[in-house]
């Protein structure tokens, strides 16, 4: 038997070819360069940082999985993985305006857009010279979204948008906004459109006051009589499966990136208690303690096997929805738990933002219930079982 390595018992490393390993080491390096040293003070002033989106294109972390003709990586989903569990392993606010900007806004232009659509966006969203929002939510719609009241009323030169989208990343200095809405010419389906800033009637002013990951400014989008060409349609998909098929993605790169921030918070509070001595000794020699760091350590490791395994399910083309589900709600219920635990044994100090783990506890809350709750994955799972619905 081989020797055991404490940080990847499992031999995660040894699962990832080359191209994986230098991609995920490329994201790595520019995580710690230069989002680490912006994070405590973004979540302290809530501050907005646009400039990183070109710093992000220019780290190719944009898009991972978009053709380079695009402007992408062209990369396979378990480098897009790798991608967000680095640079969530900082902060999962940064995680959020990356993954948005990827799965679900390039996606669905590359999925369902025209060739105009892609040529125009996509290689300006893959530099970050553009940015994207995605717009589902709704004040009366979250859980719900087939209960969305945003209309697209047919005009002889295109459609009349109105509505209100809320709890919106990256909407407050967003280029694109890609909307969804019920459209009065497709029997009140499900329809994509794609927006741009400074359009009559588009508004998408900050949502203050959050406790939450506070790196990523969010907001809502307000649709005031928007009027927008034949052009702004993304013409192929209508329905829910349209923005399901992008939430598939992003569910996919949380289950990866949530365990970076698990696995900053494990790794903090391990060394906090090498380093702290109460009654005499380590706090690490104690029974306690280690109990909690291999609570820690066998989620995490198991969460990163699951996540690995569900990226070459992607790869392969054989995931299915309810199997990114099922790794979305386990993985953020997971590293809500180890946060919460690093917190509790930093002891006072891991109220403290001189340490990461009180903020990654309060981001984790939001990456818990966006993207579907953790109920509502498991009712999700719990119909896939029974052939029961229990939504309503
Ligand atoms: P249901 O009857 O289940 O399905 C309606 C249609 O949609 C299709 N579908 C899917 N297609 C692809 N992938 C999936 N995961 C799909 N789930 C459903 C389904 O096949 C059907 O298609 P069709 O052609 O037969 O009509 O719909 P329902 O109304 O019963 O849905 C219930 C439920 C709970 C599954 C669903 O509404 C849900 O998942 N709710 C959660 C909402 C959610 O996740 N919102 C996310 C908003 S975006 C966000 O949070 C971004 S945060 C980003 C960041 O900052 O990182
Ligand atoms: P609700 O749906 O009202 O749920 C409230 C509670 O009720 C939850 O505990 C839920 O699990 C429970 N519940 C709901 N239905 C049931 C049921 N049938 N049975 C049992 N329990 C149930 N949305 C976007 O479209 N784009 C974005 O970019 C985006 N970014 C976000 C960023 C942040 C910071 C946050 C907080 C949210 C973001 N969201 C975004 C919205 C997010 O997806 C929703 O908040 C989420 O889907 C839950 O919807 P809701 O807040 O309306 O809660």
């Amino acid at each position: 038997l081989s020797a055991f390595v404490w940080a990847d018992p499992l031999g995660l490393e040894a699962q990832l070819d080359e191209d994986e390993r230098m991609l995920r080491d490329a994201a790595a390096s520019f995580a710690e360069a230069r989002l680490a040293p912006l994070a405590r003070d973004a979540f302290r002033g809530e501050t907005s940082a646009p400039e990183l989106f070109p710093a992000m294109g220019e780290a190719g972390l944009l898009g991972a999985t978009i053709p380079e003709r695009f402007g992408g990586l062209q990369a396979n989903y378990v480098t897009y993985g790798l991608i967000a569990r680095e640079v969530e392993r900082v902060d999962s606010g940064y995680r959020s305006m990356l993954s948005v900007q990827s799965s679900l806004v390039m996606y669905p232009i590359h999925a369902y857009g025209s060739d105009a659509q892609r040529a125009r966006f996509l290689p300006e969203l893959a530099a970050g010279r553009m940015i994207g929002c995605f717009g589902l939510t709704e004040p009366d719609a979250g859980s719900d979204p087939a209960g969305m009241k945003t209309t697209a009323r047919k005009t002889a030169a295109g459609y009349v948008l109105n509505g209100t989208k809320t709890w919106i990343s990256n909407a407050p200095f967003a280029d694109v906004f890609v909307v969804w809405a019920k459209s009065d010419a497709h029997d009140g389906k499900i329809r994509g459109f794609l927006l741009e800033k400074g359009m009559a009637g588009l508004s998408s002013p900050k949502l203050e006051g959050k406790l939450s990951l506070r790196a990523s400014p969010t907001g809502q989008i307000v649709m005031q009589d928007v009027e927008v060409g034949e052009e702004a349609l993304l013409p192929g998909v209508q329905g829910l499966k349209g923005p399901f098929g992008c939430l598939n993605r992003a569910r996919y790169g949380i289950a990866w990136g949530v365990m970076g921030a698990a696995e900053a918070c494990w790794h903090v509070a391990r060394q906090y208690g090498l380093d702290r001595t109460q009654f005499g000794r380590p706090l690490a020699q104690t029974q306690l303690f280690q109990k909690k760091l291999a609570d820690m350590q066998t989620e995490i490791a198991l969460g990163l096997q699951g996540a690995l395994q569900l990226g070459r399910m992607m790869d392969a083309g054989t995931a299915s929805p309810e199997a990114i589900s099922l790794m979305k709600r386990n993985n953020c219920g997971k590293a809500l738990t180890v946060a919460r635990m690093a917190r509790d044994m930093l002891g006072g100090n891991g109220i403290s933002d001189d340490f990461p783990v009180m903020r990654h506890m309060l981001n984790l809350e939001t990456v818990n219930t966006y993207e579907g709750t953790h109920d509502v994955h498991a009712l999700i799972l719990g119909r896939a079982q029974t052939g029961l619905q229990a939504f309503f």
